[in-house]
């Protein structure tokens, strides 16, 4: 009689693990592999974008005759502007409008948008 209801216990306790696995598995969510964001397009060489009040990439390096031009991926207008302010100096560049700009000399020049106070960039040039 003893035996007979360990024998039950030991079914019992069988019956209830495999409901408690059965359960928690199907209550998982699917192992769906979720594949990464891709990546945002890459810029194409001799190209600054604007986006998230920034300048990127920055600094950016180009041999003189190189013609940068920057794209305003922002969602606000801004301007590239030599800090020397005779260098170049883009205007208003609207949203998706872009400037460009062909260095003759060698340097390293700093600029800014004169719109947003901390958006500041350094274009180098090299020989
Ligand atoms: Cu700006």
């Amino acid at each position: 009689m003893k035996r007979k209801n360990i024998l039950l216990a030991f079914i019992f306790c069988f019956f209830l693990c495999t409901a408690i696995v059965s359960c928690s598995k199907s209550g998982s969510t699917p192992a769906t592999i979720t594949p990464p964001p891709p990546p945002p397009p890459p810029v194409a060489a001799g190209d600054v974008g604007m986006a998230g009040m920034s300048f990127s990439p920055s600094p950016f390096t180009v041999k003189v005759g190189t013609t940068v031009k920057w794209t305003n991926n922002d969602n606000t207008a801004h301007t590239v502007t030599s800090n020397d302010g005779t260098t170049f100096s883009s205007g208003t560049i609207a949203v998706g409008a872009s400037f460009s700009f062909t260095p003759t000399v060698a340097g390293s020049f700093l600029y800014h948008c004169n719109f947003h106070g901390g958006m500041t960039g350094t274009l180098t040039v090299t020989n």
